[in-house]
């Protein structure tokens, strides 16, 4: 989906610059191989918030993947830095560590991904901690139906209902194809919900608040699906991307 401004929409001119700047960094990626990717996914992921023409998702480092934010710069924290919260209707508040997450029990998924314009990336390895066991550890309240989930870009929101986010395929998810979560992909730590289209993995994940009521999330407000299962929902007919 497009970022309020719109400006990549279909039809518009390639600017020269653009294509310039695209060939200068896949010359970049070849150079200096993986071990920038981190800061090169980060370039790319500037570059092809201005770029029309989807020609930066073709570069080492593209993936496939178009980068989202409806913030207006891709937010940064550390891996000491990182912390995330879990609160609201739950016995015992809490809040993790990056290394705290690390040490947990780890579950590895391996799936496509699913974003509801249309484009899907195969086979994408997601590693990190069950969700469900989070919430396990801090005691869901009798009361606790929903999930509301807050950013650290300061505006991204998300909900899942209780039973979506005790599914054994939606992680808190700290590696993405085998390194760490990029910036770019919402990293440190980012939700992945696999069997719903992207929207609802949100990036730089900061708070989980247990609530009695689903909240609709960001895009959720701009007429996306609240249950946003992959192939049924959004009026498309995708190919299912987990059946848990
Ligand atoms: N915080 C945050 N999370 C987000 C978004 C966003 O704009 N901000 N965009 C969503 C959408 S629409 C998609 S398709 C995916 C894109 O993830 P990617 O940038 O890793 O491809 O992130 C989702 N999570
Ligand atoms: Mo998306």
């Amino acid at each position: 989906m497009q970022q309020s401004g719109g400006q990549r929409g279909a039809g518009t001119p390639v600017g020269r610059r653009v294509v310039l700047g695209v060939l200068a960094l896949g010359a970049a990626g070849v150079a200096f191989g993986a071990r920038i990717q981190n800061g090169l996914d980060n370039v790319l992921a500037n570059v092809s918030s201005h770029d029309p023409t989807g020609l930066t998702g073709l570069l080492p480092g593209g993936d496939g993947f178009r980068f989202y934010s409806v913030a207006d710069s891709i937010p940064h924290r550390s891996a000491t830095d990182y912390r995330l919260t879990v609160g609201g209707l739950v016995d015992r508040p809490a809040t993790y560590t990056l290394a705290d997450l690390q040490a947990m029990q780890q579950t590895r998924l391996v799936k496509d991904v699913q974003c509801v314009t249309g484009w899907r990336v195969p086979k994408v390895e997601f590693k990190g901690v069950l969700l469900s066991d989070l919430l396990d550890m801090s005691g869901v309240q009798a009361q606790g139906t929903a999930l509301h989930f807050t950013c650290f870009d300061g505006v991204y929101t998300e909900s899942l209902t209780l039973a979506e986010a005790r599914r054994n395929d939606v992680l808190v998810a700290h590696e993405m194809n085998g390194a760490p979560v990029t910036d770019a992909h919402g990293g440190p730590v980012r939700l992945y919900v696999a069997p719903m289209y992207f929207y609802k993995s949100a990036k730089w994940l900061s708070g989980i608040t247990v609530t009695s009521q689903v909240e609709p999330g960001y895009w959720e407000q701009y007429g996306y699906d609240v249950e946003a299962w992959v192939g049924n929902s959004n009026g498309r007919n995708d190919a299912p991307t987990s059946t848990g």
